[in-house]
């Protein structure tokens, strides 16, 4: 499908949603919804320019200009749907002491919250996720029952929260520890301690639940930059779900691709390697002054907290190559020169790669001006792991400066 329909389909999509809810009885909106799987798919829309476009810019030795950038602007989205259900309040009870109505109330049914998180930026813990609170617990002759324990649906910042069915916006949670109720539990019973009548208990309220819909926009953790061919979407391709185009020619990618990590194709801990990798197309020598079609893409990379610098294996210069991609980062924006750096020699695989491989790794740390140097093969997947626990680490590190950095301010 052509990118512009794709997209016109796309942005379309919370109307014709609209559409179908509102054809819905009102009665099944909340109560009885059906399941549906929650999407494991990344979603991107896309506003401009259509991929034909930047195929003309790919022939141009100096396109698009720095101009261009405000039109290139992206979105990613992620998306997941989760069950959510409040649980019923207990029972209260009859009962007497010395001839006084002393029966204890039910607890209240557990609510269901959503809590902001700042260590999150995905959406992949929700992913078939089911959120039930604890039911309160009816009262017995003497005492009361104990309120049922709440649920609690951890989301990234930035995350906009929906009742599916209703198609109604509940929310927005933006910064850490924000909290909302979705859902309350249901009321304890009254005993007849509370009425004073020995015959009346008031019945405990019931349960709530409903779909929930859970969007945020992705931002991605780490950048991938190099030059053309250097094996960016391949290495993308062998961590994630993500499909970019791959071949043995420059330019291949000519458009953004953002996968999230999944660390347990490597035998490392389901979800624990959730971080958001952003592809981006080759950079060349000028790309800062425009030349190529990285300088559009370089803004997104700004965002990223951490880069992985590929170096194609094959290169007669990898060292040379380094710091020609870096001059033209630091040209480009000094935050970027700034964002701490892995480099990874690619293609590993290749035996003519592999011959002297400590020495082309000892040209790149001595040109990187630090050790965090690396072969991999995403052909064969070698080293893949290894990558992956680096980068998380580097990550985590980063986060923790950064989060030490605006408590400070
Ligand atoms: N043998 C081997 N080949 C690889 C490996 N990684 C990438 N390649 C090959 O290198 C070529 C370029 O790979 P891409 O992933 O398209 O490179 P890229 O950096 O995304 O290139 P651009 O999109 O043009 O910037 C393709 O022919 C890949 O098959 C690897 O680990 N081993
Ligand atoms: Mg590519």
């Amino acid at each position: 499908m052509p990118p512009r329909r794709a997209s016109a389909l796309l942005l379309m999509l919370p109307l014709l949603l609209q559409l179908s809810a509102s054809r819905a009885p009102r009665a099944r909106a909340l109560q009885r919804s059906s399941p549906r799987r929650a999407s494991a798919l990344v979603r991107m829309v896309f506003d401009a320019p259509a991929a034909e476009e930047l195929r003309d810019a790919r022939a141009s030795p100096a396109a698009p200009g720095a101009d261009d950038a405000g039109e290139l602007e992206r979105f990613f989205f992620d998306r997941v749907e989760v069950f959510a259900k409040a649980s019923p309040g207990g029972a209260g009870a009859l009962s007497s002491v010395m001839g006084r109505p002393a029966g204890g109330n039910g607890g209240n049914g557990g609510a269901v919250w959503i809590e902001c998180d700042a260590s999150l930026n995905t959406l992949t813990h929700l992913q078939g996720a089911r959120f039930v609170s604890g039911r309160g617990a009816d009262a017995n002759a003497r005492a009361s029952g104990a309120f049922g324990k709440d649920a609690v649906l951890r989301v990234p910042p930035n995350c906009v929260v929906a009742a599916r069915d209703r198609n109604e916006t509940l929310g927005t949670l933006s910064t850490h520890g924000e909290r909302m109720c979705v859902l309350v539990g249901g009321l304890g019973g009254k005993g007849n301690g509370e009425s004073g009548r020995p015959d009346r208990c008031t019945p405990p309220g019931g349960a709530s639940s409903a779909w929930l819909s859970v969007q945020m926009t992705l931002v991605a953790d780490v950048g991938l930059v190099g030059l053309p061919n250097a094996g960016k979407s391949t290495l993308l391709r062998a961590v994630s779900k993500a499909r970019p185009k791959v071949a043995d020619y420059p330019f291949t990618t000519l458009i953004p691709n953002l996968g999230v990590c999944e660390g347990e194709r490597y035998g490392l801990e389901p979800g624990a390697f959730s971080m958001v990798w952003l592809d981006i197309p080759g950079l060349v020598e000028g790309a800062a002054a425009g030349k190529g079609l990285g300088l559009a893409f370089l803004r997104h990379t700004e965002r990223c907290r951490v880069l992985l610098h590929l170096v194609d294996g094959e290169s007669s210069h990898p060292d040379a190559e380094l710091l020609t991609i870096n001059r033209e980062l630091a040209l480009y924006s000094p935050q970027l020169a700034a964002t701490p750096q892995a480099v990874v020699l690619t293609k590993a695989d290749l035996p003519h790669v592999a011959d002297g491989l400590d020495l082309k790794l000892g040209a790149l740390a001595a040109a990187a001006g630090h050790g965090r140097v690396m072969a991999v093969s995403a052909a064969d997947g070698s080293n893949v792991r290894e990558l992956l626990v680096r980068t998380r680490a580097m990550l985590d590190r980063e986060q923790r400066r950064q989060a030490a950095q605006s408590n400070a301010g």
